[in-house]
């Protein structure tokens, strides 16, 4: 059936692409930091001498953990070496041009001294606001901030995951109140804020009111021109999430890859999109005991790298401990991916797809004249093959500022000898070209 067929008053708004400055920004900057920090990171994965097997933010719903204990850690909440500066500094020399803070995660536990709920970091023994020195700190180093915001809140009396009685109906109907008073007050408290990461928009009593979704979208985006949401806020009037029912990106960027991301580019349809990417298997808040697989550094900036070479934003997740540090292992990787950046961010920054295929040898990226061959597998032949599209001319090829030399294989064919010595990280080779008009 014709899906274009369905008449949608709260379906995707807009065709294609933002086009506005703020949106050029979000997409230029390619890379990002996620951080998330709660209440969570008190128990650290950690109940009673036992190991929690799931996402360290998701441990209230443990039936080993009683709720109630849970919902007392805020009594604890203290994170005397916090100091945003010092976050903001880490992030800067990694190499983010942005990152989204978890304000809200669906423990309902805020980050900010909310006057709408008494479950904030002013009854904690910090007392003070996380989140205004963190914009500030962040802004202060040229890194914008985005607010991750969980629709979820398990600690909201009248918030609900499903609506079964007009008594439900009347809570949620207060719960979506609280929701834009939290959101509203948000951008007035933070207004240098760029855009909100939302969260927890999974439940039915969400998705079937997809009006609320696009009014709440709309107003928001009126109270804060240039305000960027992904698609995770929104559902049409048929329960549609992310995609409208005539398969049209609804928000502003393609906000469904999650520890995943795209292999070609027929999978994000030219839409922008972001993916998001924890270091371990699955934790996103603070598990003193990572399980499974840790990625490297060199994993890491193999997924930048193939989220630009297919015109997407990635972003990297840490989760502090409850005393405001990040363990050993992300302040590692957050200084190798940062070193890796300062010699080759070029080929990150401001670039994208360059409609050259996926190479063997690793990824393409391109921005405007200058194409980035990102080498992270180098055949033992120690010849990477490009192959140029037709009426494209190669002027120069260079690595680390030092010329290569490309030998002609073909039509628009070469190969470019890079040796086969070992490597212990991936290179960039700049190939500037030009175009016959
Ligand atoms: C959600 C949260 O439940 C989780 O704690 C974390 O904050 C993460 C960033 O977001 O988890 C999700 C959300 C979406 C998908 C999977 C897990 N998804 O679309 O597959």
């Amino acid at each position: 059936p014709n899906k274009d067929s369905i008449p949608l008053q709260h379906g995707a708004h807009r065709s294609g692409n933002r086009t506005d400055a703020d949106m050029a920004r979000w997409r230029s900057l390619r890379f990002g930091q996620f951080v998330h920090w709660g209440l969570y990171a008190i128990a650290g994965g950690e109940w009673n001498g036992k190991i929690y097997n799931g996402a360290a933010e998701w441990i209230r719903s443990w039936k080993e953990m009683p709720t109630a204990v849970y919902d007392q850690l805020y009594k604890q909440f203290n994170p005397v070496n916090y100091h945003p500066e010092q976050w903001a500094q880490q992030a800067k020399d990694m190499g983010a041009g942005y990152m989204i803070i978890t304000t809200k995660h669906h423990d309902g536990f805020c980050l900010w001294p909310s006057k709408y709920t008494r479950y904030t970091v002013a009854a904690s023994p910090y007392k003070k606001d996380i989140i205004g020195p963190m914009v500030e700190a962040y802004n202060k180093k040229g890194i914008d901030v985005y607010l991750y915001f969980s629709i979820i809140d398990w600690n909201h009396p009248d918030w609900r995951t499903s609506l079964k009685t007009p008594a439900d109906s009347a809570a949620y109907k207060r719960f979506k109140v609280f929701v834009k008073n939290q959101l509203t007050e948000l951008l007035v408290k933070y207004p240098t804020v760029k855009g909100f990461w939302f969260d927890g928009t999974w439940d039915d009593s969400w998705k079937n009111d997809g009006a609320f979704s696009d009014e709440l979208e709309q107003y928001l985006q009126k109270l804060h021109p240039g305000l960027i949401i992904g698609s995770r806020l929104r559902a049409d009037e048929r329960g549609a999430r992310h995609f409208d029912s005539n398969n049209h990106l609804m928000g502003d960027y393609e906000q469904g890859w999650e520890r995943k991301l795209p292999e070609q580019p027929a999978d994000v349809h030219g839409n922008d999109w972001e993916g998001v990417m924890t270091i371990p298997e699955n934790q996103w808040g603070y598990h003193a005991h990572w399980l499974g697989h840790i990625k490297s550094s060199n994993e890491l900036i193999e997924m930048l790298v193939k989220s630009t070479s297919l015109g997407g934003n990635f972003v990297l997740n840490f989760g502090p401990k409850a005393d405001g540090t990040f363990r050993s292992e992300e302040v590692q990787r957050m200084q190798e991916i940062g070193n890796w950046m300062k010699v080759n961010g070029s080929a990150v920054y401001g670039a994208s797809e360059a409609g050259l295929g996926k190479p063997d040898w690793g990824y393409y990226t391109r921005r405007g004249d200058s194409v980035f061959m990102v080498v992270f597998n180098v055949p033992v032949s120690g010849n990477l093959r490009v192959k140029l599209p037709a009426k494209t001319t190669l002027a120069e090829a260079s690595a680390s500022g030092q010329p290569v030399t490309p030998e002609l294989i073909g039509k628009n064919e070469y190969f470019i000898p890079v040796g086969n010595a070992p490597r212990h990280a991936p290179f960039v080779i700049l190939l500037q070209t030009s175009r016959a008009a």
